[in-house]
């Protein structure tokens, strides 16, 4: 084995010496790679993706990846929750016995990298300094994910030098492809029927096989800063959310951090990446998916990004939608499943008015406009690092992260759910969570406009019970001062009148409902009282020169009692499906909202 390092060097050396031991005698590769995070590094690393046919070179260097047509995106049917009993992965998870698929990952993983490269990705989840962040080492015979990885973390020897002993989380990842001697290999190697990503909370390791795609593949997203992480946090009094964190700043300078918590489909990267249509008025972002929130000395609730990257859906993005994520992805950006131009570029569906005269698909195949294809994969993406981002914060490496002042919730809901509201209290904000919801869009595959649950956007990525996470949000409450805990809203961009037209302008208008927001925060802006909460008051949302439909204002904000009483009806079924862990504060709040509605 040839390492380019030696291990001596670090604390903490000898479980990973142990570590990747076990992995080459398991995975059986033919050479080992131990990821140093240099330049030197990644040049060799995206020239051997070039040469095996991987990536394509692009202009400013960027690089095309088409992957395999069977492995596009995170696969949820795939994806467990290891644990002694069922009870303890909860209602949403799959789950599988620890011997059971240990059995069955040892016999995937059995010689699965003869022939590749076993990399060793040691990287960091948070700012280096900070000592919230985890660190995680990921094995994996996959390039790609490599250089995904040194985008999306703090990856290489920086975080292998803060590595205490023991204290890493191990990431086991195998496309399970491997090459016999002399044998050719294919530009995307994957297995696509034995895809397993299975997480497992006791020992808060990470394996999974067969995908080299996204959430699938790179480990320190979705599976450790998510799945893995939501299991530390329980334990150690924190929350580990799928939201993004932005900086708001009103005209007189003062800044206010927000969180916001929206299902796939709803914009929370052009959110995070606001470009405000108020003049003024300033968004800048600290994260546009991961959120790490903990409780400070001052009784408030700080947030960091774990992440040092975007990995976000390109068909969609354009100059007018989100600007300043067109400038980040300008260069040094890895694009995968988008379409090339005749002039060496990305291209994507609603990346241009029209699309070009020609093109090479996602799927390598010539391509011309009028047909019935796609010329990216509707979940194409891009990869580019934080710092490319004009509007990146400058607290985005803060130590002991950013302190909030409010919590956003928001769904896709055509009707019913106002523009914005603001919950009755802590708990009424922690129900607003709980209640997520959101219409199915065409990007979701399966049925379109179709209301589907998704508790806190947490549905796919919590790794222990729903009940106990709601339980564990209310928690909160007890180790702080309500007043010092960030004001609870629910938004709706997507409300819709009787012809289907959208009432609400969206995108940069937005900052309308943020102000508000900042308002209500600073205690300035009125309110209405409505059973569920409080709306703007009239006069208090700021229209100014907004040209909406008459009546559409109205319409934003008509508290529809009947379908209120339906909907809390309805989310006191769904919450049956927690059982006894469902948290009585949650139904007590339900019926305080009833009450009100029948008693106004
Ligand atoms: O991201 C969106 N946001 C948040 C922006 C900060 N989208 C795109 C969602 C898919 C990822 C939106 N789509 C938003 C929105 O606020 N609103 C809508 C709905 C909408 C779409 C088009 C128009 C208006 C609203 N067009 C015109 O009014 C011309
Ligand atoms: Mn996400």
């Amino acid at each position: 084995m040839i390492f380019n390092r030696s291990l001596k060097e670090y604390t903490g050396y000898l479980a990973l010496q142990t570590w990747i031991n076990q992995a080459v005698a398991l995975c059986q590769p033919s050479e080992v790679w131990l990821c140093d995070g240099s330049e030197e590094e990644n040049r060799l690393l995206l020239e051997r993706l070039v040469k095996s046919g991987t990536l394509t070179p692009l202009k400013n260097g960027c690089f095309l990846a088409r992957s395999d047509p069977s492995d596009v995106a995170r696969v949820e049917e795939c994806t467990f929750i290891v644990t002694e009993t069922k009870e303890e992965a909860g209602p949403t998870n799959n789950w599988m016995d620890p011997e059971e698929m240990g059995a069955v990952l040892s016999q995937l993983f059995r010689g699965s990298m003869q022939g590749r490269t076993l990399y060793v990705i040691p990287f960091c989840m948070g700012p280096l300094s900070s000592p919230f962040a985890k660190i995680g080492i990921q094995i994996t015979d996959s390039p790609y994910v490599v250089v995904n990885m040194r985008i999306m973390t703090r990856m290489g020897k920086d975080a292998l030098s803060t590595l205490q002993e023991g204290a890493f989380v191990p990431c086991m990842h195998s496309v399970g492809r491997p090459l016999k001697k002399g044998e050719q290999d294919v530009p995307w190697p994957c297995n696509t029927a034995n895809r397993i990503i299975a997480h497992f909370p006791a020992t808060k390791a990470i394996w999974s096989y067969g995908s080299g795609y996204g959430g699938n593949a790179l480990l320190g997203k979705k599976c450790l800063a998510l799945r893995i992480a939501s299991c530390l946090a329980r334990e150690e009094g924190w929350l580990a959310e799928h939201m993004l964190i932005m900086g708001v700043t009103n005209p007189a300078g003062v800044k206010k951090y927000f969180v916001a918590a929206f299902p796939s489909a709803c914009g929370k990267t052009n959110l995070a990446l606001l470009k405000p249509a108020l003049p003024g008025w300033k968004v800048e972002v600290v994260g546009d998916d991961i959120a790490w929130i903990h409780l400070g000395e001052d009784g408030r609730l700080y947030a960091i990004n774990p992440e040092n990257g975007f990995f976000g859906v390109a068909p969609g993005t354009n100059w007018k939608s989100n600007p300043y994520a067109m400038e980040a992805i300008s260069k040094n950006t890895l694009f995968t499943n988008c379409a090339l131009n005749d002039e060496g570029e990305a291209w994507w569906e609603g990346k241009t008015k029209e699309p070009p005269a020609h093109l090479i698909s996602w799927l390598g195949k010539e391509w011309r406009p009028g047909g019935e294809e796609k010329a990216a994969h509707p979940n194409a993406r891009f990869t580019a690092p934080l710092s490319q981002c004009p509007i990146l914060d400058p607290a985005f490496q803060a130590p002991l992260g950013v302190p909030l002042s409010a919590i956003l919730f928001g769904g896709r809901r055509s009707d019913l759910e106002p523009l914005v509201y603001e919950a009755n209290d802590f708990v009424g904000g922690v129900l607003v969570g709980a209640s997520l919801a959101s219409e199915t869009t065409a990007a979701g595959g399966g049925a379109v406009g179709r209301l589907r649950h998704d508790p806190f956007a947490m549905l796919p990525f919590l790794g222990y019970p729903m009940g106990d996470y709601f339980a564990h949000w209310l928690s909160f409450k007890a180790r702080t001062k309500e007043e010092l805990l960030p004001k609870i809203f629910a938004v709706n961009w997507f409300r819709k009148d009787e012809k289907g037209d959208y009432l609400w302008p969206g995108f940069g208008e937005n900052i309308r409902v943020l102000q508000w927001i900042f308002e209500r925060t600073e205690g300035t802006a009125e309110a209405k009282e409505v059973p569920f909460g409080h709306i703007p008051a009239e006069g208090t949302l700021n229209t100014e020169g907004l040209n909406l439909k008459e009546g559409a204002l109205e319409e934003l904000f008509r508290v529809d009692r009947e379908g209120w009483l339906k909907k809390l009806e309805e989310t006191k079924n769904y919450f049956g499906l927690f059982g006894k862990r469902c948290p009585p504060e949650l139904y007590r709040e339900i019926e305080r909202i009833e009450a009100a509605f029948v008693r106004p």
